[in-house]
């Protein structure tokens, strides 16, 4: 387990200048499920300075699903999801995207037509769309193992997940793993030198592989690059007012 064992506030006393548009004080509201994607949420706002509030949503202990009520902000109930001047925008990426884009004046994202700006494009996409969907069968199938059972059908569940982890899901992610670790060794954030929102965006998968997938020491440049990230000022705030992150 991942645990980084840090207890919200029961009161959000930060207080960030606020975003005032056009006359209008609005405030950004981050949808926030306990131990989820939305962490990074949090802390990209908090690498943007900008001030948020956050409502929280607790998982449901035994299915690990987020509560009903949060199908009433937007359709799928998934976290992370946000409100901001009458748009409600979800998918992590997405909102990695928007908040960049309007409020980011430059910050965090490569200037256009450099091969940082690529890179940058490249890895805020891979976290989502190719790196967490197998750590996500790997948790899937991991489960399915544990999950109680009938006992004659154990062995056959049993039998059935670990082909499916050892033909598919081990190697693919070791080869992603591998494939990682040699391209954010190249420099010291995943797009250059300098550090930008698709670091924010790997760094949940890569917490994930951590807890769940083997991600551990003999990947060195991984690891450092996880190090790196935890010891960022705005990551230790977010999670202050996150709350309890075990993964
Ligand atoms: N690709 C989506 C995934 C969203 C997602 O599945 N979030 C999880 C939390 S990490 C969730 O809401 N799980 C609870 C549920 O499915 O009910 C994103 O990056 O926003």
């Amino acid at each position: 387990m991942l645990s980084l064992n840090v207890h919200a506030e029961a009161e959000e006393k930060t207080v960030y200048p606020r975003i005032v548009s056009q006359g209008i004080n609005r405030m950004i509201v981050v949808h926030h499920l306990n131990n989820s994607r939305s962490q990074r949420i949090l802390w990209l706002l908090e690498e943007l300075g900008l001030e948020y509030e956050i409502k929280r949503y607790e998982r449901d202990r035994k299915t690990m699903l987020a509560p009903a009520l949060l199908r009433k902000v937007h359709p799928l109930g998934k976290s992370p999801v946000i409100t901001d001047d009458g748009q409600t925008v979800a998918e992590s990426g997405a909102i990695v995207e928007y908040l960049v884009g309007r409020y980011g004046n430059g910050r965090l994202i490569p200037a256009v037509d450099t091969p940082e700006r690529s890179r940058y494009t490249y890895w805020l996409h891979y976290a989502e769309g190719s790196l967490m969907p197998l750590i996500l069968l790997k948790l899937v199938f991991d489960r399915i193992e544990k999950e109680p059972m009938l006992f004659f059908i154990r062995p056959i569940a049993k039998a059935i997940s670990s082909s499916v982890k050892s033909a598919f899901i081990t190697p693919q992610i070791s080869l992603h793993l591998n494939y990682i670790e040699v391209e954010l060794g190249k420099a010291e954030w995943s797009a250059g030198n300098e550090f930008t929102a698709a670091d924010i965006q790997m760094s949940f998968p890569l917490e994930a592989a951590t807890a769940r997938a083997g991600l551990n020491a003999s990947r060195p440049k991984l690891m450092a690059f996880l190090n790196r990230i935890h010891q960022r000022p705005a990551y230790q705030k977010a999670l202050e007012r996150g709350g309890v992150y075990d993964l």
